[in-house]
């Protein structure tokens, strides 16, 4: 076989084959990727070939072959080092690398000897493609004669890189729409455009956003302080400290809207424990609270929770800033005493909560690691809420008081399915399949909160919590417009659609005998001002654009991440102004005075998260952190400024 004349490019080719097929087998044998069906394995297994196509065939345009195959070695190693780091570190932390993680000081772990624990010498099998390559350079006989490719042909075959690329990319879109616009999941990115892409992809994340902090500088966080200081409602004097000293548990209701509470569908209640609540004496409901999520959906409407900060017009905050400064509820609240901790049965990866949460300072994070999901306990995007609940109660009641649990819910998720002996209620009759199941799932998750509320009556927690409970963004979208008119019975308008944007609030302070309904409008902007003050902890200094909705001055003024927004009086959406009362379209200048300050709010928050200001604030005393020339910088406008007024 050695004495046999070899084609021109078989180096090449072996090159392409040998690393494509030891990446799928590396995929399949050290990774647990889930692959729920075939089309998902076929793409699992194309997807390292386009970059290896393209990087080797680089190759290609070298003259001399001594300095091709170097060049083919090189490449070898340096995907092989790629992925085996990924094989070392998945071994251990059971996630991709990200570029923050190699630069991130972590509480999860030191990252450096857990590393080098996971490494044996038989790993050596991880750089088989290398010594393949070797092998072949070293005894294969190439004819020495053939011609190089021509322009023509070298042409042809980026070309057809690009196209298996883009075969790729077409074929991870139908699988997972929206996919490089939202992030989602790294192994989500993994499975569908493979580990040599996800880290190019992960490259240019992350360094659009650190050019963007780069340019930064503390002087723009400025004119933001000013503007958010003016505009921090104080503590209403009943509620402030409500709660004090009490452990806070908050609920993320998965897809919830207000559209389903104390109502009926088909003669059937699918809300009922939820409806028992906003009538309860322990109970404050909020009916007109809006959620604010953009492309980040759930960990969207976290980023709300924790920052009251406004997430961003593209992408996931979470994935795209995660190493940003932030000041956040958790921070504080574990300032004060209390241990932090987030509940949710999923891959911790998903949303990048793995990393955002060490920003956040979430101290700790049981993800589905620490729950055991038994038979029949999984459905549809994985554990039910209900054993959810049962097991996330046993885990807080080991965690050190006071402490701020956060549970995500799942169940309550599009496709909306579920199990036959979990559908408490029939399904609707529509032409949407989305919206005839949702409400039985929605009448699960309701279930699942009284299920929450027994178990901490049984563990003794019940008493000495605090349990907030919010909707995190709409679970039907606009595509399901036909079916919801049907339910509702009314036409969807702009306005309409803006009103679906409801989602439920409900704060519950057992033995307060505080409840009522509150109609303030307000949004998800508001919760972290609201919740902070109940416990008694002051929030005037922080970086916050919420206000708390107990307070007289809280202004009912809620903005959209799209720009629509919300006020007592109007709603103006679609470059429409609708009465709020009527639902009818109104007199433009009612809006007018509200539009820019809209856009305003929200670019302000967008310059804070892409600049990364909140590196330049110390929230303790409210004070800017400059450098010399940036005070400097603004005496000098400071300065102008009252020459300016004096002329
Ligand atoms: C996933 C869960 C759902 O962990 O939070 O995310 P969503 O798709 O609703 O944003
Ligand atoms: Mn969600």
């Amino acid at each position: 076989m050695f004495k046999k004349e070899w084609p021109k490019h078989s180096i090449l080719a072996i090159a392409i084959i040998a690393t494509w097929l030891k990446t799928y087998i590396v995929y399949k044998t050290s990774f647990s990727i889930t692959i729920d069906n075939a089309l998902q394995e076929f793409i699992l297994f194309l997807n390292p070939l386009s970059l290896l196509l393209f990087v080797y065939g680089i190759s290609l345009f070298f003259k001399s072959d001594k300095v091709k195959n170097r060049y083919i070695m090189s490449v070898a190693i340096i995907t092989s080092i790629i992925l085996y780091g990924n094989v070392a570190f998945y071994r251990f932390f059971s996630d991709f690398i990200t570029l923050p993680v190699l630069f991130q000081t972590n509480n999860f772990g030191d990252l450096g000897s857990s590393a080098s624990e996971s490494i044996f010498w038989t790993d050596i099998v991880f750089f088989a493609d290398v010594i393949i390559i070797f092998v072949a350079i070293k005894l294969l006989n190439i004819k020495p004669s053939a011609k190089d490719l021509t322009a023509a042909q070298r042409k042809s075959y980026l070309i057809l890189s690009a196209a298996v690329l883009f075969f790729n990319l077409g074929l991870a879109e139908t699988e997972r729409p929206q996919l490089l616009t939202r992030s989602f999941d790294r192994e989500m990115l993994v499975k569908n455009i493979g580990m040599y892409n996800y880290h190019l992809y992960d490259i240019y994340i992350q360094s659009k956003s650190q050019a963007q902090r780069a340019l930064a500088d503390g002087s723009e966080l400025v004119e933001v302080n000013s503007y958010v200081q003016s505009n921090q409602p104080d503590p209403s004097e009943e509620m402030f400290g409500a709660a004090e000293g009490k452990n806070l548990i908050v609920v993320t209701l998965e897809s919830l809207q207000s559209f389903v509470i104390n109502e009926e569908m088909n003669g059937q209640t699918v809300t009922p424990f939820l409806n028992e609540l906003t009538k309860d004496d322990d109970t404050i409901y909020f009916p007109n609270f809006y959620h604010q999520t953009g492309l980040g959906k759930t960990s969207d409407s976290e980023f709300l929770l924790e920052n009251s900060l406004y997430p961003l017009s593209g992408g996931a905050v979470f994935f795209t800033h995660s190493g940003n400064t932030y000041n956040s509820m958790a921070e504080s609240l574990g300032e004060n005493g209390y241990h932090t901790a987030v509940q949710h049965a999923n891959t911790k990866s998903f949303w990048n909560r793995d990393m955002m949460y060490q920003s956040l300072n979430i101290e700790e994070f049981q993800d589905v690691e620490s729950y055991t999901v038994g038979e029949g306990d999984a459905v549809n995007w994985g554990m039910k809420d209900i054993p959810f609940m049962e097991q996330s109660v046993d885990l807080m009641a080991e965690m050190p008081e006071p402490f701020y649990s956060r549970m995500l819910t799942l169940t309550n998720h599009h496709p909306f399915y579920l199990d036959e002996e979990d559908m408490l209620i029939d399904e609707y009759d529509s032409n949407s399949g989305t919206l005839n199941r949702y409400f039985q799932t929605a009448r699960y998750l309701d279930e699942a909160v009284k299920t929450l509320f027994d178990e901490l009556k049984a563990k003794g927690l019940y008493e000495n919590s605090v349990i907030v409970m919010y909707g995190d963004h709409y679970g039907i979208s606009e595509n399901h417009n036909e079916a919801m008119q049907q339910y509702l019975g009314k036409e969807i308008t702009p306005y309409e659609s803006a009103q679906l944007q409801k989602v439920p609030f409900f704060v519950h302070i057992p033995g307060s005998d505080k409840g009522y309904v509150e109609e303030e409008v307000g949004g998800q902007i508001d919760m972290r001002p609201t919740i902070m003050h109940l416990l008694g902890i002051e929030t005037e200094k922080d970086m916050q654009f919420g206000g708390d909705l107990f307070s007289k001055e809280h202004e009912e003024f809620v903005v959209f991440r799209d720009g629509r927004f919300v006020t007592d009086k109007n709603v103006y959406a679609g470059n429409v102004c609708y009465d709020s009362e009527t639902g009818e379209e109104t007199d433009m200048a009612q809006c007018q005075p509200f539009i820019e300050p809209a856009l305003q709010e929200l670019d302000y928050s967008e310059s804070i998260i892409n600049g990364d200001l909140l590196r330049f604030y110390d929230e303790k005393n409210g004070q800017l952190i400059l450098t010399e020339e940036e005070e400097a910088k603004l005496e000098q406008e400071q300065l102008q400024k009252e020459a300016e007024t004096k002329e």
